[in-house]
């Protein structure tokens, strides 16, 4: 926020006082350059973070018997959940229409126009990689996600001769995660670069759009997280939601304030098992799975930051753009590992694949770390809905426990 706050102020200074002391040009050149340096790290995390956090997701199943059972429903109801919510976020910004009437023609995007948005079916047929090598060194995410998947499923047939593989995946991710966090380090200076190049060459009047933005995405971010989760929660186990909802806040504010739905793990595990009583076989597994595979928040921004960006560069991806941007947001949220910024980083691979300008993410940048504090809190309630959902058909929630307010409360 500093960063971004500081490039505003700059950029519009800096676009006040063009004069020939100080040529705008060069200074949002400089600009431009370490702002790009920064998008491409980010660019640079995709690929190898996606495919360490998902095998380490899929290979953390362990028996592919229990993968078969419990894992189908909880994928099943994953998957569900974050195509549900990114519909709804997509529609809500189509109603709201942030960034429209923002002409950025005089933004310097020359080398990323955007490209053609492809058909939805040869987003599908494009699914399995003729050549993996090819995929990863490309950087095809679909193909990707796909061929990881089947590593994960093929290493979990080996059995326990896999136990040394499955460990040194776990560690690579961890490694991962690490670079990310060096990565996001950089983030005030790559916001400040961004934003004040894009301040710079445009001026105060960018500003209104981005506040549309923020608005857009906490509605939808909201909607989902006391509407959509809460019915689906009483539609499928006929539990209280007031009562899950008070009973998930300590992990909501810890989401919150780390923006980390794998470091909020062991809060969300707890408040699920010792204060709702779900049984901690099927939570042990559901928790740390949605942590990796289950993001309804990230999803949700994607798909309002996906509109608000078509709007900011007049681009109208119509309705199989648009489908595009839901079965990429629900496979890049599959692959986003839970730690800060990297759904921001999964956006990146959603507007290259709709042929959206990526450089448009500096639009976002500076109020992201704000919004991803709100999104995990919803991400890490969606993946505590859908165990709970799943438990309780296995008949592993102690009701007694559960709807009994005051018993979980008293724990903390
Ligand atoms: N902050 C990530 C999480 O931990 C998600 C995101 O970056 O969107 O869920």
């Amino acid at each position: 926020m500093i960063g971004m706050a500081a490039g505003v102020v700059l950029g519009v200074v800096f676009n006040r006082i063009d004069s020939t002391f100080i040529n705008t040009h060069i200074v949002a050149g400089l600009f431009g350059m370490v702002g790009t340096m920064f998008v491409n790290a980010l660019k640079m995390l995709v690929v190898p973070l996606v495919f360490f956090s998902l095998l380490t997701g899929v290979t953390g199943i362990g028996d592919i018997r229990l993968l078969g059972r419990v894992g189908g429903k909880s994928f099943g109801l994953y998957l569900m959940t974050t195509a549900l919510a990114i519909a709804i976020a997509i529609l809500i910004a189509l109603l709201v229409g942030p960034g429209s009437g923002f002409d950025m023609t005089g933004i310097d995007t020359t080398g990323v126009e955007g490209r053609e948005a492809p058909r939805v079916w040869q987003v599908f047929a494009a699914i399995v990689p003729a050549n993996p090598v090819a995929a990863f060194a490309s950087g095809e995410m679909l193909q990707i996600i796909f061929y990881t998947i089947l590593l994960g499923i093929a290493v979990l047939m080996l059995g326990g001769r896999s136990k040394p593989f499955v460990e040194g995946c776990e560690y690579l991710n961890e490694v991962m995660m690490k670079i990310v966090t060096i990565v996001m380090a950089f983030a005030p200076v790559g916001v400040f670069c961004l934003i004040a190049k894009t301040f710079t060459e445009q001026g105060i009047e960018l500003f209104l759009p981005v506040l549309a933005y923020v608005a857009t995405l906490t509605g939808a971010l909201f909607l989902h997280l006391f509407v959509t989760l809460m019915l689906m929660l009483k539609l499928m186990t006929g539990l209280n939601p007031f009562t899950f909802m008070a009973k998930i806040r300590p992990a909501q504010i810890f989401a919150f304030s780390t923006a980390s739905s794998n470091a909020t793990i062991p809060i969300t595990l707890r408040s699920v098992t010792e204060r709702m009583g779900v049984d901690n076989s099927v939570a042990s597994f559901c928790v740390p799975f949605g942590a990796t595979i289950n993001m309804d928040g990230t999803a949700i921004m994607q798909g309002v930051a996906t509109v608000f960006l078509a709007n900011v560069y007049g681009i109208d991806l119509g309705l199989t753009g648009y489908l595009t941007v839901i079965a990429m947001s629900v496979l890049a949220s599959i692959g986003t590992a839970g730690v800060p910024g990297v759904g921001l980083v999964m956006l990146t691979m959603v507007l290259g694949q709709v042929g959206l300008p990526i450089e448009g993410i500096a639009l976002i940048l500076g109020v992201d770390r704000l919004m991803d504090m709100i999104r995990t809190a919803v991400n890490i309630t969606g993946d505590a809905v859908v165990t709970t959902i799943v438990a309780k058909g296995e008949g592993k929630v102690d009701l007694a426990l559960f709807n009994d307010p005051e018993a979980g409360l008293l724990a903390d």
